[in-house]
């Protein structure tokens, strides 16, 4: 298979991948090239933010965004990065996570923030899933959010940018329609503006599967984790990413239309019935729905309390 692109320019070279949905065959630089192009013109379409806007890419230490990071540091945009250090022993998942991160941080030379949950909250992500009664990535996700919004907040940066990818929003919007959660999917945008309190949340690899970032970090030789979290075992959501790359096998340009046409058609006519007001938590000042104390901060009490009933048993 030749790349189509050089074909164009009168030139020969083998093609590396078939993207069948872009009915579209590319070698290694025209691959590079497409995938920066078509990132940057995701920006400028969606107006996520402008050459000059100081931007905090949240990074996982996955190859999504890893890629995410290195593509934009590459592309010129101001970019510094964040990890959030979840404490999760299991097969060394957050060591090494951490390590990628870091790794890429020192090479493309961007600053990242490093926040360690178990020098914050005395434990990682899977007791704190014990000890709060949610399930971990729901306990994961508060603490992240949490996180990376006081940094961005703190760093005044004017936006955050996920690794989100196709994939990624497709199993998200499909859960979200099995139980027709409308609030959730009014939520769901590949950007989210600015909320009194919250920075702007964007999700640059939206057109990007998996594979195609995966791709993007095979060629330019970015070293990312290759475990999957050991706490999604089992989640539904890898269940929805293998029932859409079967339809997607089938019918390519399924992914790419159930997930912007939801944007374009239906988004718009659901209903915002989102009426509750934010407030600032009276211990950390971080904004929230509730009337006492922020989700995080109710958190932090249980950790707190926990631990003083297991000393006092030692003590007795
Ligand atoms: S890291 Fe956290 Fe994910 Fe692991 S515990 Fe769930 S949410 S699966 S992106
Ligand atoms: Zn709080």
């Amino acid at each position: 298979m030749k790349c189509r692109r050089c074909k164009d320019k009168g030139i020969s070279s083998k093609a590396i991948i078939f993207l069948p949905h872009h009915n579209l065959s590319l070698c290694k630089n025209c691959f590079g090239e497409w995938y920066e192009y078509r990132l940057r013109q995701t920006i400028k379409k969606t107006r996520m933010f402008t050459p000059g806007e100081k931007i905090l890419v949240a990074v996982s230490g996955g190859k999504d965004s890893l890629a995410l990071w290195y593509a934009l540091k590459k592309l010129g945009y101001k970019v510094d990065a964040v990890h959030i250090d979840l404490g999760i022993k299991e097969k060394d998942y957050s060591l090494i996570s951490r390590e990628k991160a870091e790794n890429l941080g020192k090479r493309i030379k961007s600053h990242l923030h490093i926040v360690s949950i178990k020098e914050h909250l005395g434990e990682g992500i899977p007791e704190l899933h014990w000890l709060s009664g949610r399930s971990p990535c729901s306990v994961c996700g508060l603490v992240k959010r949490y996180f990376i919004n006081l940094i961005a907040k703190k760093g005044s940066y004017s936006c955050v940018a996920t690794g989100h990818n196709l994939d990624d929003e497709v199993a998200t919007l499909f859960s979200n329609l099995l139980s027709w959660d409308v609030d959730l999917m009014i939520r769901q945008a590949p950007v989210l503006p600015e909320k009194k309190g919250f920075a702007r949340r964007v999700k640059p690899l939206v057109r990007f599967t998996e594979k195609e970032d995966l791709l993007y970090c095979l060629i330019h030789e970015i070293d990312y984790i290759r475990e999957e979290c050991p706490l999604a075992r089992g989640t539904s959501s890898l269940l929805y990413k293998r029932l859409f790359n079967e339809v997607e096998q089938t019918s390519p340009g399924s992914k790419l239309r159930f997930y912007f046409n939801f944007q374009t058609n239906l988004r718009p006519l659901l209903p915002n019935k989102s009426t509750a007001r934010l407030k600032s938590c009276p211990s950390c000042g971080q904004p929230t729905t509730s009337d006492n104390l922020c989700a995080f901060c109710r958190l932090k009490e249980r950790v707190r309390s926990v631990e003083a009933q297991k000393k006092q048993k030692q003590l007795d």
